[in-house]
């Protein structure tokens, strides 16, 4: 197949998820073409099936704000024309599924009919789509999809009951490449980390205030009370400044690294016993998959299809929202005992090997040959 991937090309989940997605159909024989207005930040290697398509919006003064979306649909057409595209994917829905119905319905006019598929990754539903100023355009664009996907169950009923949906809606989850996301052995690492073989507990997020890094903060604090323990905070955003702080207040900064935005995350992930993710809205949570498929447990909590990846008393534990102290308490019982943390680690990895992209991969190929089909036959 012949397949355009719309994305924001950044760190975010959505973007990492249609990038290795990309990179993953690449591999297996399909031509895919990235239509963004960077290039992704996983795309960091040249491979003959991907091709990379730069949107570019003019600055003319009269703009207070670019016009993204036009922008984006005038490039959609002119890649779909000239590269011949059998297929549209555009990853979370604003603004990408709006753009790609404006560039479906020009295309139709050059009598070129081109399937959209739209993915629904979590904040373009549960926060920023349910905002009423994008509730109409989330609406129609997703009931104008050829194919929607949701990377959850949760993400699914969520988006049946937020808006007014007439489109079936497929649920593929997140994926993860075990190529690349592997206990790799990091011995000077992690003696550097924790010189005295203290626990390391890890967190990874983009710290907008969905992610509670606040929480990350209180939760180590009580295990650390029990716990020789140091606490790895990776990545950057808004509310770092906050958990920062916070560590000064609670006296903990000579046990907390905060590591800012990192390449390796595997590496990290690989030198850690425990992973928090104590996020308000969680869709699927792929930073927590990184992390179990490292052999990392995870404590999360029970929001959104959190779980639906993190298996209570198995894999980690699930609690309430914002119960800090039920956190750092699941987190003591897995770290105080080396056979209950090993079995947790195996139990992680296990758990995590069900969404190995060798298993979702055949989802996307046969939803994409699906929806096509659909398409030919409605055309007919
Ligand atoms: O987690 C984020 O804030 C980034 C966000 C995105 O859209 O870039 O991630 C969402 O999509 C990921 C990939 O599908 C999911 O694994 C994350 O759970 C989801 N984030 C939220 O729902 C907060």
């Amino acid at each position: 197949m012949n397949i355009g991937i719309v994305c924001y090309p950044t760190f975010g989940g959505s973007g990492v998820v249609a990038t290795e997605l990309g990179k993953a159909l690449g591999a297996n024989g399909h031509r895919v073409h990235f239509i963004t207005y960077n290039r992704p930040a996983r795309l960091d290697f040249f491979s003959e099936n991907l091709f990379y398509h730069e949107v570019t919006v003019s600055q003319y003064p009269l703009f207070d704000f670019t016009p993204y979306e036009t922008a984006l649909a005038s490039k959609l057409v002119d890649v779909v024309r000239f590269e011949k595209l059998d297929l549209l994917h555009v990853h979370y829905a604003i603004p990408h599924a709006s753009a790609a119905f404006l560039a479906k319905q020009i295309l139709a006019t050059f009598d070129i009919h081109i399937p959209v598929i739209t993915t629904l990754h979590g904040t373009d539903i549960t926060l920023v789509g349910k905002d009423k100023s994008f509730n109409p355009v989330v609406t129609f664009s997703i009931n104008h999809s050829d194919g929607v996907t949701a990377v959850s169950q949760s993400l699914k009923e969520q988006t049946l009951s937020y808006f007014d949906i007439r489109q079936e809606i497929e649920v593929i989850p997140n994926f993860i490449d075990f190529t690349r996301f592997k206990n790799i052995s990091r011995e000077h690492f992690k003696k550097a980390i924790a010189p005295e073989n203290e626990k390391i507990i890890a967190h990874t997020s983009n710290f907008r205030e969905v992610k509670n890094t606040d929480d990350v903060v209180k939760i180590f604090h009580r295990i650390h009370k029990e716990i020789p323990s140091k606490l790895l905070m990776v990545g950057d955003g808004p509310e770092r400044s906050n958990a920062e702080e916070l560590c000064r207040q609670l006296s903990i900064c000579q046990d907390v690294r905060f590591l800012g935005k990192q390449e390796a995350i595997e590496e990290i992930l690989s030198v850690s016993d425990l992973f928090l993710m104590p996020s308000g809205s969680e869709s699927f949570g792929l930073a927590a998959l990184e992390a179990m498929a490292c052999s990392v447990p995870v404590i999360s909590t029970d929001t959104g299809g959190l779980p639906e990846l993190n298996i209570d008393g198995k894999s980690g534990y699930l609690s309430a929202i914002g119960d800090v102290k039920s956190m750092a308490e699941k987190g003591i019982a897995i770290l105080k005992d080396e056979t209950i943390l090993s079995q947790f680690k195996r139990n992680a990895h296990a758990r995590a090997k069900q969404f190995d992209i060798k298993n979702i991969l055949p989802l996307y190929e046969s939803y994409y040959q699906k929806i096509i089909d659909k398409q030919i036959g409605d055309n007919l």
